[in-house]
């Protein structure tokens, strides 16, 4: 598995993927700068190599593909590797397939799997500066994967493609018991009893709208007694905070940071917002599904394919703050609504049980294998 290790996204979706199957009995190596936030090593199936990019003065840009393209190389042949699994095309696909390259001239063949998450191809990869090589790279694969369908649909229409991609929605664990859970974290600590807490979780980049987070929560809070509360880090996360000053709502808000605890936090949430400008699929809004969160959303790229309108929550155009402020309180304004709300968003998520969709991975993979002979 070849991802980035940050909090969030495609990181999250490979950890989880390598780590169920190691459970499975598969050997699963992650090649990456960083341990991933996620990754147990406590488990014998699992192993993490980290890439090292010596620092050059020569260099403006450090050859970051170099040096996991070599790592790539190495692995494979010190533990004979079989597949190779990518998330996030760039530049991982591109530094996957100059391994395989180097590989064939030694006679190994490594297949490579392809996974596209979203902004790899809706905004960076689309980049003139990119586009060549992200297009030649995903053509050079041996299987193609994206999150969401309409994720394919932007692959096609963005690139000049001629390969078939498959697609495999992102995945959940689902716990029946989750209320059981051990709790480190009291709801008192994060809201009063007679308050609803609503919930944002992201890496506050331009494309999450954060403002609109701050909008509507404002919004709610004038009808209906709540908190905010704020998970991640990101180049927005300041600007959000001058918003509350502005609006006089800091008091009701609170910024956590990056937290490995956000269960803890989904487990008490009564609404999660996710008005994003552009998402291919939207992990956190079904993670937060999984734990009764209902959620209000843009209606944009993937999440119509798993926040379903008026049952897990309801979907709005992007940027239509009075709409997603009307949504909420209709959802937050009895307690029975709430519960009907809660109890559909956890029905909608078992679709997505990670039981029904690591088959499919499994398939490609053995797909996979059967090209090496
Ligand atoms: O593109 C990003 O924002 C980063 C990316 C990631 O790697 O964290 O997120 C994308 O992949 C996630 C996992 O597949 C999806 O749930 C997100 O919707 C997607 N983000 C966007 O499309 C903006």
């Amino acid at each position: 598995m070849v991802c980035y290790p940050t909090f969030g996204g495609s990181g999250v979706v490979a950890t989880e993927l390598g780590l169920e199957l190691a459970k499975k009995g598969h050997e699963i190596h992650f090649i990456t700068y960083k341990q991933p936030v996620r990754l147990s090593l406590l488990n014998p199936n699992i192993y993490f190599h980290e890439v090292n990019v010596p620092n050059y003065p020569l260099f403006h840009y450090q050859p970051y593909e170099l040096a996991l393209s070599s790592k790539l190389v190495d692995m494979v042949k010190l533990y004979k590797i079989d597949v190779l699994h990518v998330h996030y095309a760039i530049p991982h696909a591109y530094a996957g397939y100059m391994a395989k390259q180097m590989l064939a001239e030694e006679g190994i063949s490594l297949p490579m799997i392809t996974t596209l998450h979203g902004t790899d191809i809706t905004l960076v990869g689309n980049h003139p500066f990119y586009k060549s090589a992200v297009t030649f790279s995903i053509n050079k694969s041996d299987f193609v994967t994206s999150v969401s369908d309409s994720l394919k649909e932007d692959t096609y229409r963005l690139f000049d493609l001629n390969k078939e991609i498959h697609v495999i929605p992102n995945f959940i664990e689902i716990n029946e018991n989750s209320d059981l859970e051990k709790s480190i974290c009291q709801r008192s600590v994060l809201a009063g009893s007679n308050e609803r807490i609503i919930t944002h979780i992201s890496n506050f980049r331009k494309v999450k709208n954060i403002p609109d987070v701050v909008k509507v929560f404002y919004n709610v809070q004038k009808e209906i007694p709540s908190k905010l509360m704020m998970v991640g880090e990101g180049p927005e996360k300041a600007i959000a905070e001058k918003l509350c000053e502005d609006l006089g709502i800091s008091d009701k808000v609170i910024f956590f940071g990056n937290s490995n605890d956000i269960n803890q936090i989904l487990k008490y949430s009564d609404l999660f917002l996710l008005p994003s400008e552009t998402e291919s699929f939207g992990l956190a809004a079904l993670e937060a599904m999984a734990f009764n969160v209902p959620v209000i959303s843009s209606n944009s790229g993937g999440i119509p394919e798993v926040n379903e309108e008026g049952i897990s929550g309801f979907l709005s155009d992007v940027g239509d703050v009075e709409n997603m402020s009307k949504n909420a309180i209709t959802i937050l304004k009895s307690d029975e609504t709430l519960a009907q709300f809660k109890k559909s968003a956890f029905e909608v998520a078992k679709k997505f049980d990670i039981k029904n969709i690591l088959p499919l991975y499994e398939d490609l993979y053995n797909q996979a294998i059967n090209l090496k002979s």
